[in-house]
């Protein structure tokens, strides 16, 4: 039976259960926390501390947001593709996402994840596409968001404790990681971003849905897992993100840090 990449995520009964289960699983949800950004940020401590290298201010995530881009030509109604947070810091994107429900919306807004070292294993165990699991992680791509930290690095990488990174990139315009100007192999880098992106798609459509409730978290290895969300009918629907760096990370940018893109840009942004 073919094993689908798509997560559900299980409820943790203590946080010692959370940090185990976001071990094994990539992401838990944990209940009873509050909908404040302060309880967010105390359960982020909870689980990483002594281990939180950076653990910057929570973002509301709402229609329009605050200071997200959102996807050209869409609103809430829309669903959101699933993606890896915080690649507007280049390489030193956060390893750990936090979603916060403080409204949920009756109708739509179910969230979604994939496993991405689960899509990275199967590509490597197809021989047509074991090529593109080794090319992953050994070609440089594109993967920058517009005006934001650069990063020509390939999409598979490992810090050197062994950890295992794996990155979708997602621009406004719904465009993935691009080829890079000095690819020896274009072609081929394009085969393999198209093979990549089309896996990731597959998993996603297959994912289980979950919709978290007021007061629950969503807790994310943004290393392993991609995470999604269906449109949604309640423009009220909002939720706090926070993005933190553990000691487990590749890196800490040396820029101050937010929970969204605000700082990331790499020259002064337009205002
Ligand atoms: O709205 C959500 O549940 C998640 C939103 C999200 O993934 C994002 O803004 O990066
Ligand atoms: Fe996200």
């Amino acid at each position: 039976m073919r094993h689908n990449p798509g997560v559900e995520p299980k409820l943790a009964q203590s946080i010692l259960q959370a940090k185990q289960l976001l071990a094994q699983e990539g992401a838990v949800v944990v209940t009873n926390v509050g909908s404040s950004a302060e309880a967010a940020k105390a359960l982020m401590r909870e689980l990483f501390e002594p281990g939180l290298k950076a653990l910057p201010e929570p973002a509301r995530v709402f229609e329009g947001g605050e200071k997200d881009r959102k996807l050209a030509g869409t609103d809430h109604h829309d669903p959101l593709p699933a993606h890896t947070d915080g690649f507007a810091y280049g390489d030193y994107y956060p390893d750990c996402l936090l979603l916060v429900c403080v409204h949920a919306s009756g109708q739509g807004g179910e969230s979604f994840l994939v496993d991405g070292y689960a899509v990275l294993s199967e590509l490597n165990a197809n021989e047509k596409t074991h090529w593109v699991a080794d090319a992953l992680a050994e070609v440089p791509v594109d993967q920058t968001e517009e005006g934001m930290q650069p990063s020509l690095s390939p999409i598979v990488q490992h810090t050197p404790a062994g950890r295992c990174m794996v990155r979708r990139v997602l621009d406004q315009y719904g465009n993935g990681p691009a080829v890079s100007d000095d690819s020896t192999n274009p072609d081929r880098d394009a085969a393999m971003i198209e093979e990549w992106l089309k896996s990731i798609e597959e998993a996603a459509a297959l994912a289980p849905r979950f919709r978290l409730q007021p007061g629950q978290a969503l807790l994310v290895d943004n290393y392993r897992m991609f995470h999604g969300r269906e449109g949604y009918a309640d423009p009220s629907r909002c939720m706090w993100r926070v993005w933190g760096w553990s000691d487990g990370a590749l890196g800490v940018p040396d820029l101050p840090l937010h929970s969204d893109t605000r700082y990331a840009y790499n020259s002064a942004p337009e205002s």
